[in-house]
């Protein structure tokens, strides 16, 4: 039978993402009625331990928290961990704009997927997707920065691929992976 686990998330598209890679490996999830505490920190493993914490205690259940980001080289690492603002407000374009002229694209989505028991201390696993942001937005699948991101060696972006491939590639692909293979024990 499989595994259920609650995963805390207000983002349909990460839920959809993690079941479709956590599905072989015989688990499922269901999004918590909780929402995700998210503390401003500089890296995504500590934003993703501190919510897990938390939920963990509020809804005395196990749960998943992930958090994830775009790092971009020519612009610091931003957005990092404030992608999900950086998305809010100034979106693809935005970004695009920033990068007008950058001859260095190279950039990577991060993954930290923390999973909490009540009382217990998270355990965090982490995925990287190394590739360049394009010089425009092109694709209509996936969700956030997918339509600007091109992954390590392809020519299309994240929104121009199928979401079976975008996981088989994906930071969240790896992380998500490396969370079954503990958790499955295998
Ligand atoms: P929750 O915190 O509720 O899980 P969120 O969307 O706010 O949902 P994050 O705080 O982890 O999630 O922000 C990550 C942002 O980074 C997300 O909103 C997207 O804009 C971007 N992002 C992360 N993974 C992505 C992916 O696979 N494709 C495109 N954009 C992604």
């Amino acid at each position: 039978m499989a595994s259920k686990i609650l995963f805390v998330t207000g983002n349909r598209h990460k839920l959809e993402e993690a079941g479709r890679i956590l599905s072989p490996h015989g688990i499922s999830l269901e999004m918590a009625g909780c929402e995700k505490l998210e503390i401003q920190a500089g890296t995504l493993e500590e934003v993703a331990s501190f919510a897990a914490k938390a939920a963990a205690r509020e809804i005395d259940a196990p749960v998943l928290v992930e958090d994830s980001g775009l790092f971009i080289d020519a612009l610091g690492g931003f957005p990092g961990p404030y992608s999900s603002y950086a998305f809010k407000t100034i979106g693809c374009r935005g970004v695009l704009r920033l990068m007008n002229g950058a001859s260095d694209r190279g950039a990577s989505f991060r993954c930290a997927v923390a999973y909490c028991s009540a009382g217990d201390e998270p355990r965090v696993f982490t995925g990287v997707s190394e590739g360049s942001i394009a010089n425009d937005m092109t694709g209509s699948s996936g969700f956030g920065f997918d339509p600007i991101f091109i992954g390590r060696g392809g020519r299309l972006t994240y929104a121009e691929l199928d979401a079976e491939s975008k996981c088989r590639i994906s930071h969240r692909g790896e992380a998500f992976r490396r969370f079954a293979e503990w958790f499955t024990g295998a």
